[in-house]
């Protein structure tokens, strides 16, 4: 039978490593489909959303680093890939989205289901290309999938289902090397300039992100030799944190004051491996040094007065040997015991009174960092879950969050689990949902019984949208259209075929969580959480609340519904 462009594509997926491809099939689709149906290493997984396929492909492709697919039928089918393909974008994964397109005939008439892929995804992809004749197979797919690997991040072919059907022209796949791994450092003049502008000062911090993975070693010498705290970014914060004998937490709104002031009052800051987006959080008088593997990236966030293009572990293992051991650790002393008070601030908010209510989602989070297994992959819902996460889950190199820390999209917990759970079916997988961000997505619960996956969503219901709730108050405006009328949401699970479990009471929270997580199967439990866990200051006037918005974004939340911790430089005298 002579080889179809369709089974040509498979192939070349194949040939690549691809082993599925996430998505919601229609008759645009059906080469594609059919192709797969026939082969033994190659997996449909049929989700309810193709925005769950977007984003359970960027969970795939962030935990194993390599190239993920999802795919959506002409129009409205791959339109909803879109949201989940800004995520995988600004989380910098290789996703590769195949927008099945309308017969190519007719192309430009206005057909049913008819739209412009190349427009829709040209801002959420790096290569955006249609495939309108069968010549263009497999070079097209083949730049599209170099282009999301190298550059890390979303390719999409739009491929009519005409042409898929119609013969290959070319036989087999035209590339067969495997995926470079260039070490990319800056040069030595460049290295040598750091070393002594480090070596000649005393105060230093350093802001670690996600561009640390794999430097864990070089990071932690890097530190000791400087007596520099580590503050993280969110994203890097399964890549930092875990022993960590220099960490100081996070910065930022959601993050530790000991973060913020190891950052506001360090002589040098050097980041590594990040994008920390607010510039409100950054030193105004510090020297400030930034290497990232992109140049671009420089200077993006704040000033910058040292640039240098180089991968963090390339670059950290030719910067050491030129380093002197900084013989003053006030600094770092101060900021690691700044740490350890904030930290238990923090623990402390995390306990559950027997018989009183309400329940903390501070204790719920603590529970299941505690219950959960060594290796764990969580996922946290944009909204106060993400919050918990940052705060209360606990990594330990093998444990692994994701989230959509970049993107701030809602509703993305579930969908990454499907796609860590699809990835990984021997790892326990914890998708910490909101209320709100679990409806938006729900359909997709089903997914979990379609394919057995054993995901455990903990569902913090709140019956509101929290976070902008809190944001509205933040700002001076009377909370508006949070309100959430909720299900059971144990019993739409017990009716979708999941295990369902009610928590009402702290004293409940436990036993609850923890069989939810010995359950073979998948296992939703929803535990009735405090709505507001961090209001207003009860201090703050109505005329001080006018520029709250302001201030806020300049100060970290206590976490204690109290207070907000002012963090200007003049108030240091801790
Ligand atoms: C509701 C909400 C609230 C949030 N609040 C906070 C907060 O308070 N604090 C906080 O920290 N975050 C917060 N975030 C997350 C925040 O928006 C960013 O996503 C996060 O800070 C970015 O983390 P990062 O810098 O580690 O990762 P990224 O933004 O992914 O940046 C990684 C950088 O590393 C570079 N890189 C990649 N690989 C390498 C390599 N091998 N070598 C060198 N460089 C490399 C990349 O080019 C990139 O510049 C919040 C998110 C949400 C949704
Ligand atoms: C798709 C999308 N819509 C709206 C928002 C704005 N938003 C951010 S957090 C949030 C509330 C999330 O509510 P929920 O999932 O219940 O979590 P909670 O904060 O209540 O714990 C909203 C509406 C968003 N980030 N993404
Ligand atoms: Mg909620």
């Amino acid at each position: 039978m002579a080889k179809k462009v369709a089974d040509l594509l498979v192939e070349v997926l194949a040939q690549a490593g691809v082993q599925r491809i996430y998505g919601v099939t229609g008759d645009s689709l059906n080469g594609i489909t059919d192709s797969l149906r026939s082969r033994s290493d190659f997996e449909w997984i049929h989700v309810r959303h193709e925005e769950t396929a977007a984003f359970a492909a960027g969970a795939d492709a962030h935990l194993t680093g390599k190239l993920a697919v999802c795919a959506g039928s002409c129009g409205p089918g791959n339109l909803h890939l879109i949201n989940g393909l800004y995520d995988c974008q600004r989380n910098r994964v290789p996703v590769l989205a195949i927008a099945a397109q309308i017969p190519s005939a007719e192309i430009g008439s206005g057909y049913f289901q008819e739209t412009d892929p190349k427009h829709l995804f040209a801002q959420c992809s790096h290569y955006c290309e249609l495939v309108s004749n069968a010549e263009q197979m497999p070079r097209v797919l083949e730049i599209a999938m170099q282009t999301a690997i190298s550059q890390r991040g979303v390719a999409v072919i739009a491929l009519p289902g005409d042409v898929a059907l119609g013969d290959a022209v070319e036989r087999e796949p035209r590339l067969r090397f495997p995926v470079p791994q260039p070490t990319v450092c800056p040069s030595e003049d460049e290295i040598n300039t750091l070393a002594d502008l480090l070596n000649r000062s005393k105060r230093i911090t350093i802001l670690g992100g996600a561009g640390c993975a794999g430097a864990h070693a070089e990071l932690i010498e890097l530190a000791g030799k400087l007596q520099a705290p580590i503050v993280h970014a969110m994203r890097g914060k399964e890549f930092i944190e875990y022993d960590n004998p220099f960490d100081v937490g996070m910065t930022g709104l959601l993050g530790f004051s000991s973060g913020y002031h190891a950052m506001m009052n360090c002589d040098v800051l050097l980041m590594l491996g990040t994008d920390f987006p607010y510039q409100q959080f950054f030193p105004k008088d510090a020297t400030i040094v930034q290497i990232d593997l992109r140049g671009e990236q420089l200077g993006r966030r704040t000033k910058v007065d040292y640039g240098l293009i180089g991968d963090t572990k390339t670059t950290l293992r030719s910067l050491l040997p030129k380093l002197e051991q900084n013989q003053d650790d006030a600094h770092l002393r101060r900021s690691v015991e700044h740490y350890r008070k904030a930290r238990k601030g923090l623990d402390e908010l995390a306990t559950g009174n027997p018989g009183k209510k309400p329940i903390h989602p501070q204790y719920v989070t603590r529970v299941v960092d505690q219950l959960a297994s060594e290796d764990a992959i969580f996922t946290c819902d944009v909204g106060t879950p993400t919050i918990w996460a940052a705060r209360y889950l606990t990594m330990n190199g093998k444990r692994r969050l994701l989230g959509s820390f970049n993107h701030g999209s809602m509703a993305n917990a579930l969908p990454q689990a499907i796609g860590a759970q699809i990835t990984y079916p021997g790892r326990q997988v914890i998708s910490i949902s909101g209320d709100g961000g679990l409806a938006m997505l729900m359909g997709d619960l089903l997914t979990l019984k379609q394919h057995d996956l054993p995901v455990k969503t903990i569902v913090l219901r709140n019956d509101s949208l929290a976070f902008v709730e809190l944001e509205m108050k933040a700002s001076g405006f009377v909370d508006f259209g949070t309100d959430l009328r909720n299900p059971e949401f144990a019993t739409i699970a017990e009716g979708a075929g999941i295990l369902g479990l009610k928590a009402e009471t702290p004293e409940q929270v436990e036993p609850m969580i923890a069989q939810g997580l010995k359950h073979d199967g998948p296992a939703l439990v929803e535990v009735l959480v405090s709505r507001q866990e961090l209001s207003m200051p009860p201090t703050i006037t109505l005329e001080q609340a006018k520029g709250f918005g302001l201030f806020m974004a300049k100060a970290v939340l206590s976490g204690r519904g109290d207070e907000i911790i002012d963090l200007a430089r003049v108030n240091l005298l801790r």
